[in-house]
């Protein structure tokens, strides 16, 4: 490797300017793929691809307002099956049923503004549980104050998702129940413990490319790098105010997640919702553009995610390994 592909892949950098990040969405194609390949061969292996599973612990009826989510209180004609805190026993069989099907981190979902310490309890249960079959555990719960971090550190607890979603002046056509900097704080809290940060977005909201080349500089000028970043492309789900949101060029995804790469060299990016409508081909390239994690299992939270098997085929055919 000559010395400046060297100096350009190794820096770990928090000071990205939105000019320099849309600069490199605007380079060629080919371009952009091949810089993003040598940062992540850098840092990665480069045929592994890390396997989380999800479980939606408590489904439905959150009093926000995310304009793209089925489970907010305020989209009653989305049809998802609500239902209160899931007892140990059946998340404890999900989790053991995901490690059999390969997954390495199981993740649980709630939908819930924040939790009370009503609500935690029962959660750290479900964390010590799954730390129990070996798994690694994440879970995403809404805001979090120090204290409640605490616990889930207490617990064991590896990782903690909570997304920034898109770009801080797009954010408020998407959310107006909390603000941008509710989420950093969290986000905050959460990393002065000690826990891994789980923290990306979702794609194709209607937002512009500045909004995207945002939400890159937003997640990666925070002060360490997420160890992992979901780039979710939007589920449109009917019944939510996105429900007819325009489909994103691809293409305009891919070169998301090889920016995201390039930007966050150490971090497991991870290509999250929506594969569901993508081509094995778009995977492909998302893949090569340096996302090296995927939900597995048929279910998201609330929504579709292509059948294990599907995967399975689809890794063996690409001579990808699961990590
Ligand atoms: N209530 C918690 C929160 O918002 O932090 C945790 C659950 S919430 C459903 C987790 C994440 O799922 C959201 O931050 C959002 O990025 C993603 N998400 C929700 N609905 C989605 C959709 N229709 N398409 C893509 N991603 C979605
Ligand atoms: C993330 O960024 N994506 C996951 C996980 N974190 C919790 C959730 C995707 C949800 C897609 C819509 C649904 O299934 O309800
Ligand atoms: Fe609630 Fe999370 Fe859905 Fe927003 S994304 S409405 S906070 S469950």
């Amino acid at each position: 490797m000559n010395a400046r592909v060297e100096s350009t892949v190794t820096d770990l950098r928090h000071d990205w300017q939105r000019g320099e990040i849309l600069a490199l969405f605007h380079q060629p194609f080919m371009d952009l793929m091949y810089r993003a390949q040598q940062v992540h061969r850098h840092y990665h292996d480069a045929n592994a691809v890390q396997v989380s599973s999800l479980l939606s612990i408590k489904t439905g009826r959150c009093s926000e307002d995310c304009a793209y989510c089925p489970q907010s209180v305020r989209h009653r004609d989305a049809d998802v099956e609500e239902h209160d805190l899931m007892p140990l026993d059946e998340v404890v069989a999900a989790a053991k049923q995901a490690r059999a099907s390969g997954a390495t981190r199981f993740c649980m979902g709630a939908a819930w503004r924040r939790p009370k310490q009503r609500d935690l309890e029962p959660v750290l249960d479900m964390i010590r549980a799954v730390r129990e079959l070996g798994m690694e555990t994440c879970v995403t719960l809404g805001m979090l104050e120090a204290d409640q971090v605490a616990q889930l550190r207490e617990a064991g607890l590896d990782y903690y998702n909570h997304n920034l979603d898109t770009s801080p002046e797009f954010y408020g056509e998407i959310i107006t129940t909390r603000t941008y900097q509710d989420r950093l704080d969290t986000l905050q809290h959460v990393r002065e413990a000690g826990i891994n940060v789980c923290c990306g977005g979702i794609l194709g909201m209607g937002e512009d490319e500045d909004d995207r080349a945002g939400l890159l500089q937003s997640l990666a000028n925070q002060p360490e790098h997420p160890e992992s970043v979901p780039i979710n492309m939007l589920v449109r789900v009917e019944g939510t105010p996105l429900a007819a949101a325009e489909e994103l060029d691809p293409f305009e995804f891919v070169r998301t997640i090889a920016v995201a790469r390039i930007l966050m060299p150490r971090s497991q990016v991870r290509l999250s919702a929506g594969r569901e409508h993508m081509s094995d081909e778009l995977q492909a390239l998302c893949f090569l553009a340096g996302a090296n994690s995927i939900f597995y299992g048929e279910k998201l939270l609330t929504t579709p995610n292509p059948a294990a098997d599907a995967d399975r085929q689809l890794f063996a055919r690409l001579g990808i390994h699961p990590a």
